[in-house]
């Protein structure tokens, strides 16, 4: 029951900085309330406010008081504010690394300073794994398989020019990011079975709906006989519609479009047929996050990787879905 108290007491606190008129410096009856230091990518994307809005709402829903930080896509910046949450003593840290590498110097210091990291949506490249507690996140070489199946399934309706060759122009996330690496992996290994297909021009949008159209127009320049767009989110796949419209094409019938994540926007450009397929990744890791934080704290073991359920979606499923859809 005091536990209930005190719990309540903290949600109020945070929002009106006073509890029952008790609370003073020093006054430690807020020890049981978790702390947790989140540094974020950047706001690149549908999936990405989607994210951050469902850790920042889980977060007051089960009164752990979150400090939040925005890297703008830069790992410095990240490596920075992990550092700030170490010297604030936080309870836990967790975090969405930019990019996979570079990171064992920073996590070093948090296990250094007895503080647990839990990675969530992406994944770091070290030898070590005992730099953190668990991986939240999507399977995503599994994301890149179903977007490649897809393809080799529809192989003759993707062949839209008619010339036996599928070509498709690849738009990669953020250098170096995990869905980036892994989405064009899981794609590449199931294409490869199916000669018509090649991947004849891939190049970085980084994420965004800006950098998926320049890099578009600049591939309509440049490459002949465009079939598919392969795009790694669907933000990126919806800059390329732009670019595809504005050339006097005709996105979804003159060029094939395939996306990963299943945002709103996208699920609406594909029931209107400007998209093909999707594949998703789920966005809302914020409940799972809290509750592994406080199974992690209060001791208990958590599996090394917590991989989140997805689907996929056609044009018809979309349609469907589109009126439900949350995000
Ligand atoms: O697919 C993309 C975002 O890491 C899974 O990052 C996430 C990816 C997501 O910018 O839209």
């Amino acid at each position: 029951m005091k536990k209930t108290l005190i719990a309540a007491c903290a949600i109020t606190m945070s929002t009106l900085t006073a509890c029952g008129g008790s609370s003073s410096a020093g006054d430690d009856s807020n020890d049981d309330t978790i702390t947790m230091g989140f540094a974020q990518v950047g706001a690149e994307s549908g999936w990405r406010t989607a994210n951050t809005k469902s850790i920042q709402e889980e977060a007051k829903a089960a009164g752990v008081d979150l400090k939040f930080s925005d890297a703008q896509q830069k790992q410095e910046n990240q490596i920075k504010a992990i550092r700030s949450y170490i010297q604030q003593k936080v309870d836990v840290i967790a975090f969405s690394p930019v990019v996979e590498t570079g990171w064992d110097t920073v996590l070093l210091e948090a296990k250094r300073a007895g503080i647990p990291v839990i990675l969530t949506d992406r994944a770091v490249d070290s030898d070590d794994d005992s730099l953190y507690e668990t991986f939240l996140g999507s399977d995503f070489v599994l994301e890149g398989e179903k977007a490649g199946q897809w393809l080799v399934d529809n192989v003759a309706d993707a062949d839209v020019d008619g010339d036996g060759a599928v070509n498709v122009v690849e738009l990669q996330g953020t250098t170096g990011a995990a869905p980036a690496i892994d989405r064009k992996t899981g794609f590449e290994s199931v294409i490869f079975a199916e000669d018509s297909i090649s991947v004849v021009a891939s190049q970085t949008g980084d994420f965004t709906r800006d950098g998926g159209k320049k890099v578009m127009e600049s591939f309509l320049k440049s490459e002949k006989g465009i079939d598919v767009v392969y795009a790694h989110n669907d933000d990126m796949g919806l800059g390329a519609i732009e670019a595809i419209e504005a050339a006097g094409l005709t996105p979804g019938e003159d060029v094939k479009i395939i996306t990963v994540d299943a945002v709103k926007d996208g699920m609406a450009a594909l029931a209107e047929g400007k998209i093909n397929f999707i594949v998703e990744c789920n966005p809302l890791l914020g409940p799972q996050l809290m509750d592994l934080a406080k199974k992690v704290l209060a001791g208990e073991d958590v599996p090394k990787r917590v991989v989140t359920e997805e689907s996929t979606f056609t044009q018809e499923e979309a349609v469907e879905a589109l009126p439900d859809r949350q995000y």
